[in-house]
């Protein structure tokens, strides 16, 4: 078949298997508890025989371009089983079935089908990791006197399977690798470039290397590399800010005047990525105060995060979001947001953020040098500081959902723990202290480096360790260092 032919089969192909759901992008605990932000799960494939039909003219392809010679095929328990089956019957090639358990009855056989030993058998798979699953029917057929020099598998994830096979002497044959399936999705509009650059990412930081057992941890991204995977715009900003200027503090300015916060932010705002505010607690709120925010967060690139926790129907939340006296969507970059009620208020939220740029553009001309500073996000709440509280871990666990759904909006989470291995949203902590375990109030506070070390979350939020310190700038400083510095050390584990 012409090369150019196959491929447009091959693209075809791909978008059949998103569209069956075969093909997923998101966050994933694999077999071997790997987190991957892609999932194959071609079992699928039994429903959609037409699908089926193609996977399995495309292995046939793939053993005759790579020339390889047998009398009959075996596929790997269970997804290939229907696969072996339709090439079998499709182009008149005896099969054989290799058993998961071998029989403890009966014959007591791991292989059904008629045994020729002596005979080629050509090994067929859906998907190939390690190249473990392949290398063990592989043995099974030995053991029966078969002999197995080849194997195809429709899709190699390129994460040392094929080399692995080859130092067993077995040759792995295979329709697509991830890299193909990713560009072919990608030029097809399916996923986008960060989908495509987390994947990558993630197939090279998990390599299985010959006799070694596979790494059961991804790899820690620096907050460059996490910028360049975020799927938010202000995920990116807020990495890149973070970078640029060594700091994962952000400050909680619950002050109640604007003279005091606008006064602190200026002295602070070298030391910080982010400022957190609760505008309801303020009592000459003003429009030019929000403005002047929004200044400072430019002057000393930082973005505005209010911490306005919606809860509520999206009807009501869209009002509390562009009405009243505060109109937040005009002024904040970021907004706290409860997954309570359920998508719905994400989703408003979303739908209203263009308010923003119309009237940023009209009132704070200033606003527009930086594209960031027109761009609007929310933060869910995934976990709470506070002591009881009643966020359980199938709460926590629907969040991280919902912002899967809701990648648009969703920039990370507010948590204490890393609730995601998802690399392409932050995940940012607040009730942090160097010393304090606690308020009287059943706040908890844990330390820069058991946030960000231990907990693996992303960024430090602080507020009375700040405003209330007797030298604020130099408390800042100091949660700066502290929270830098066990990102460095947490680099280096
Ligand atoms: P503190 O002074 O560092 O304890 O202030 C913490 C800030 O973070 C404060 O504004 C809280 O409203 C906010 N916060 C929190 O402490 N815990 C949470 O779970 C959430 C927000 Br959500």
């Amino acid at each position: 078949m012409p090369v150019l032919a196959r491929q447009m089969d091959l693209v075809e192909l791909s978008q059949d298997l998103f569209s069956i759901n075969a093909v997923k992008f998101g966050n994933f605990t694999l077999k071997s508890g790997i987190q991957s932000p892609v999932y194959f799960d071609l079992r699928v494939l039994v429903s959609h025989p037409t699908v089926l039909a193609k996977v399995s003219e495309q292995i046939w392809l793939a053993a005759n371009r790579g020339r390889a010679v047998f009398d009959s095929v075996c596929g790997v328990p269970y997804t290939a089983l229907p696969l072996a089956t339709q090439l079998s019957v499709q182009h008149n090639v005896p099969m054989l079935m290799k058993r998961n358990e071998a029989k403890d009855h009966g014959t007591k056989k791991s292989v059904e089908g008629s045994i020729i030993p002596g005979s080629k058998c050509l090994v067929i798979e859906d998907v190939v990791t390690s190249g473990g699953s392949v290398y063990e029917t592989v043995q099974v057929l030995q053991k029966e006197g078969l002999i197995v020099t080849d194997a195809v598998v429709f899709l190699d994830r390129e994460q040392s399977g094929k080399a692995r096979l080859k130092e067993k002497g077995i040759t792995l044959h295979s329709v697509l690798t991830v890299t193909q399936l990713l560009s072919f999705l990608e030029s097809s509009g399916v996923i986008d470039a960060a989908t495509v650059a987390r994947v990558q990412e993630f197939v090279k930081a998990n390599q299985f290397t010959a006799g070694v057992q596979p790494q059961l941890k991804t790899k820690v991204l620096t907050y460059e590399e996490r910028a360049a995977v975020a799927y938010h715009p202000l995920c990116k900003t807020l990495f890149t800010i973070m970078h640029e200027k060594k700091t994962n503090l952000i400050v909680s300015i619950d002050l109640t005047s604007c003279k005091e916060i606008l006064k602190l932010l200026n002295d602070i705002g070298p030391y910080i990525c982010m400022v957190k505010v609760h505008v309801d607690i303020v009592e000459d709120f003003s429009r030019e105060f929000a403005n002047n925010l929004g200044q400072l967060g430019l002057n000393h690139n930082f973005l505005v995060l209010e911490d306005r926790k919606f809860a509520d129907i999206g009807n009501t939340a869209q009002h509390q979001y562009t009405g009243g006296v505060f109109q937040i969507v005009h002024w904040a970059n970021l907004v706290t947001v409860h997954s309570l009620p359920g998508p719905g208020v994400v989703k408003s939220l979303r739908d209203v953020r263009n308010l923003a740029k119309n009237l940023s553009s009209k009132c704070i001309p200033t606003m527009l040098q930086a594209a960031h500073a027109r761009e609007r996000g929310c933060l869910l709440i995934a976990e709470m500081s506070s002591k009881g509280h009643l966020l359980s871990s199938d709460y926590t666990k629907a969040s991280v959902s919902m912002a899967q759904e809701n990648k648009d909006f969703v920039v990370g989470f507010i948590c204490t723990h890393k609730v995601s291995e998802d690399a392409g949203f932050i995940y940012l902590t607040p009730g942090v202290s160097l010393s304090q375990r606690t308020d009287g109030l059943d706040q908890q506070y844990l330390t820069p480096e058991e946030v960000v070390k231990v907990r693996g979350c992303d960024g430090i939020i602080v507020g009375r360790g700040i405003y209330q310190a007797a030298n604020a700038v130099e408390a800042a400083i100091s949660f700066q260092k502290a929270g830098y510095q066990a990102y460095e050390e947490l680099l280096q584990l």
